[in-house]
């Protein structure tokens, strides 16, 4: 029996949490290695463990991997995640790259100096529900499939449900205008191993809180 996968990485949502993600919805157990200030960055940067100097990195199958999308994409091929062909493949490609993009946004905005607040969520929530979510409302609306892509649960539906809580965790009535995208999330949220990521004392991190910010902060300046 291969040795669980172990994620190195502060105790937050960040880079890492697509992956806790991924590894949830494919049903496998992980163990997590947290990064509590500089000087535990420093030592998997010196002992050689992170090709980039950075994380996420999480060792699995005896490889020390770095690289979020290298790893979501090593994960999701793994646990039969990535579509059937190598079309599939290309659309779920397409979609998630569009989701690390508004992720990118939503994870940050707890992180944005006061000034730059209110301009950040205005910007964060425009490219929300004008062009992210009407692209995969439309995705579903135009196949009338279960799952956004090849009719069945692939890394494309377990990243955009993520993406969907973090939006709602900023504006509740995100998906008032996505039909589609409330019954997504409703089917998506009941797959079993989803189900149970969702419940309270899983692996899944909770968003940021303001007081928390500056201590991630010094741990990678
Ligand atoms: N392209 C990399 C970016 C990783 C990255 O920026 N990691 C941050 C923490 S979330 C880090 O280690 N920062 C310290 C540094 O870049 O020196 C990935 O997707 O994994």
């Amino acid at each position: 029996m291969s040795a669980k996968p172990k994620l190195h990485y502060f105790n937050g949502r960040g880079r890492m949490e697509p992956i806790r993600w991924l590894l949830a919805a494919a049903g496998v157990e992980f163990e997590e290695s947290y990064l509590e200030k500089k000087e535990d960055l420093t030592k998997l940067r010196t002992d050689g463990s992170l090709l980039f100097q950075q994380v996420p990195m999480v060792e699995i199958d005896g490889m020390k991997m770095v690289q979020t999308r290298a790893i979501a994409n090593y994960i999701s091929t793994k646990y039969n995640l990535y579509g059937k062909d190598l079309k599939e493949r290309a659309l779920i490609d397409m979609y998630v790259e569009g989701m690390f993009d508004l992720n990118e946004l939503l994870m940050t905005h707890g992180y944005q100096p006061a000034e730059k607040k209110e301009e950040h969520y205005a910007n964060m929530i425009d490219k929300t529900e004008n062009r992210y979510f009407p692209v995969f409302e439309k995705v579903l609306k135009d196949h009338g499939k279960d799952f956004l892509v090849g009719n069945q649960l692939s890394r494309a539906d377990v990243q955009l449900l993520e993406i969907i809580l973090m939006a709602e965790e900023w504006k509740p009535n995100v998906l008032a205008k996505f039909p589609l995208l409330q019954s997504f999330k409703a089917r998506i949220s009941n797959i079993p191993t989803i189900k149970k990521f969702l419940q309270p004392g899983s692996q899944r991190k909770p968003l940021i809180r303001e007081e928390d910010v500056p201590k991630v902060i010094k741990i990678f300046y």
